[in-house]
């Protein structure tokens, strides 16, 4: 996917700020922040939505929520909260098509979203 902006940063082609790094993942800041803290995590496998997560792939739900802890201590956000975000195509608006976990915090929420 030569063409796919996350899997350019995920191979350091683009330049970003990154806050988490190992082999499966990276988490870097949105470029279009929503909130003080908003960064995302992905899978540097190019992966195209959350419907494309394999079955085999589940241990990519516990690596994914210990990384997201992490990452939230890291930003300040662990104790006055946070929220994740995945939008799954058309309908919540995904327009990267590399799944990406939205984080954002730093300040207060409103539900329902919009
Ligand atoms: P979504 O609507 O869920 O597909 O959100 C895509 C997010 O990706 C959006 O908040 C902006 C961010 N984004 C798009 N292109 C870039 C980029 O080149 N660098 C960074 N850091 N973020 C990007």
């Amino acid at each position: 996917m030569n063409d796919c902006i996350f899997c350019k940063i995920a191979n350091k082609e683009i330049e970003t700020k990154i806050l988490y790094e190992d082999e499966q993942f990276i988490a870097f800041e949105d470029v279009n922040k929503q909130a003080p803290v908003h960064f995302l995590i992905i899978p540097k496998k190019h992966i195209e939505t959350l419907n494309d997560v394999s079955d085999s792939e589940n241990i990519f739900a516990q690596k994914i929520l210990s990384i997201i802890k992490k990452t939230a201590g890291q930003t300040g956000v662990a104790e006055t909260g946070y929220r994740i975000v995945i939008n799954c195509n058309r309908d919540a608006g995904q327009e990267v098509l590399h799944l990406h976990i939205h984080v954002l915090g730093g300040r207060t929420f409103s539900w329902p979203p919009g």
